[in-house]
């Protein structure tokens, strides 16, 4: 039995606690309600529109893209702006379509910034109205000049492009160097031991994967047999830089956690994110933790691992009260790719597993594998989850995200579809067009259009089709979501409207 004095006292405790808590909880929500959303972008590599439970993919499971999928909206023609890397992020940054600019190719490690550092971005348009703004992980869009010295400050590059804050591998993981830059610097590097970078040749003395291809952890297939960093060959040749060079199995965990403290350190102003996964792009090196885990071998194993990372990014959101006040965006740069020049089992061990889903082609390809990918935008308490057919596409995201903080900056090729995106509308998209290893092809409505192009119809290293014939293709995605039909000749004047308005978007 509690005496009057004790009862008092925690009554007088109770309702402190309260009143603190209350207040704080007004404090929080009024704050929360006058300022701008965050916004995150996780942006994977190579993952495709099948290798996501959501999207039906069964036997690989990815249970926290689930969640924003289902929690979100999931968008079903959602693409990216081409079917490789570094045009797909330019366009994402600039909202402007890759084949727009003639560099806009898969870069080398040693390319110059691609981005030219007048160019509008999204972080850039973000600054504007009061973000900060941060990336970590794969930039892939060059860096510098062209005559990068990589034991000296590395400019230009994400702060010129409008990025607060960076922590990024230059190009991607197969290719030197092989060491995370943060602003601008190489991080861990020995200025007795200094990096040098070719793409032309090897440096005297240093060995390659050619020629210690019985020592290597992982043997290439094609390319991939330069220079050797932790028993994985790569692309390019590197000199020095030991204690700087990355562990390819913590890669995963090291951008984790730099994107977590990068949201634990800006929790007091509205920040942007642009959280870029390396995985499930090769070398695929899954920390030992993840090893095993999805029966597909190491390209299923780094999905399950990248599932696992939002799992946790998200959490921390949640934990520091964010996740009502920030819209995180969920897609990929490219479609899906099994053997990608590297004998890692990712083909011996698919099984059942679709990672294109029921669409035709992957990575490189014209055909729909190559760009339609995981779309998925998701915003706790604002966004009612729902699914959309609409034509949406990353290009429009950055006029898109300048209406939702009001801001009235766009460019020419990036349209307003945050009602969609926020899924107050099914508005779609007039037109696309999509780009691959520099060719190009034609969405309108239903229908998508490839132009004639020479070349093979398939990639036979990496055994994807591209989409590449000699003759016109036009096919109906509402009856022919695989592309099995080509129906040109038997809709001569579907083909002439649609040449027509791509010959008018493409011009000069
Ligand atoms: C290709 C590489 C491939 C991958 C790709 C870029 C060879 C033979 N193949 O040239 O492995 O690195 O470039 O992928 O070198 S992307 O997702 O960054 O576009
Ligand atoms: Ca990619």
């Amino acid at each position: 039995i509690l005496n009057f004095r004790t009862s008092y006292f925690l009554g007088l405790i109770a309702i402190l606690l309260c009143s603190a808590g209350c207040n704080d909880k007004n404090a929080s929500t009024a704050k929360k309600e006058n300022r701008k959303p965050n916004i995150v972008i996780i942006y994977a590599d190579d993952l495709g529109y099948g290798d996501v439970g959501a999207y039906g993919s069964t036997v690989l499971k990815t249970p926290n893209m689930d969640m924003l999928a289902n929690g979100g909206m999931r968008f079903t023609n959602g693409y990216a702006s081409s079917a490789t890397c570094s045009p797909s992020r330019y366009a994402l940054l600039t909202g402007s379509y890759p084949w727009r600019n003639k560099n806009a190719k898969i870069l080398p490690g040693t390319a110059p910034l691609l981005i030219s550092t007048d160019q509008m971005t999204i972080p850039k348009m973000l600054k504007t109205q009061g973000y900060h703004t941060g990336i970590v992980g794969k930039w892939h869009i060059g860096l510098g000049d062209g005559k990068v010295d990589w034991n000296s400050h590395i400019s230009p590059g994400p702060k010129e492009v409008g990025f607060d804050y960076s922590y990024i591998m230059a190009a991607t993981q197969d290719r030197v160097p092989t060491v995370y830059i943060e602003n601008g610097d190489v991080v861990r590097l020995d200025p007795n031991d200094p990096i040098e970078i070719s793409y032309k040749e090897n440096f005297p003395g240093e060995r390659t994967g050619k020629e210690d291809r019985d020592q290597l952890k992982m043997d290439w297939h094609h390319g991939h047999n330069n220079s050797v960093v932790n028993g994985i060959p790569r692309i390019g040749f590197m000199k020095g830089g030991e204690k700087a060079k990355w562990v390819d199995e913590n890669m995963a965990d090291t951008f984790l956690v730099r994107s977590q403290n990068y949201v634990k350190a800006h929790k007091d102003e509205p920040f942007f994110l642009y959280y870029a996964l390396q995985q499930p792009h090769v070398p695929r090196t899954p920390h030992p933790r993840f090893v095993g885990k999805s029966g597909l071998g190491p390209r299923g194993d780094v999905i399950v691992e990248a599932d696992w990372c939002i799992g946790e990014f998200i959490k921390t959101l949640k934990e520091e009260g964010l996740l009502e006040n920030t819209l995180v965006i969920l897609s990929s740069d490219n479609g899906p790719v099994l053997n990608d020049g590297y004998y890692d089992d990712a083909v011996e061990k698919n099984g059942e597993h679709t990672p294109s889903g029921k669409l035709r082609g992957g990575k490189y390809s014209l055909f729909e594998a190559g760009t339609r990918l995981p779309f998925i935008t998701y915003f706790e308490g604002t966004i009612k989850p729902g699914v959309s057919n609409a034509l949406v596409s990353q290009i429009d995201l950055l006029t898109s995200l300048a209406k939702l903080v009001g801001s009235d900056i766009t460019t020419p090729d990036s349209q307003d579809f945050m009602d969609v995106f926020l899924g107050k509308s099914n508005k779609s998209r007039k037109n696309l067009v999509l780009e691959a290893t520099s060719r190009v092809a034609f969405r309108k409505g239903n229908y998508v259009m490839i132009p004639p192009h020479n070349g093979a119809a398939k990639i036979k290293s990496v055994n994807i089709e591209i989409g590449n014939d000699p003759e016109f293709q036009l096919y109906d995605l509402s009856t022919d979501l695989g592309q099995q039909n080509n129906i040109a000749s038997e809709k001569p004047e579907i083909l002439e409207g649609l040449k027509m308005e791509f010959a008018e978007i493409t011009k000069g």
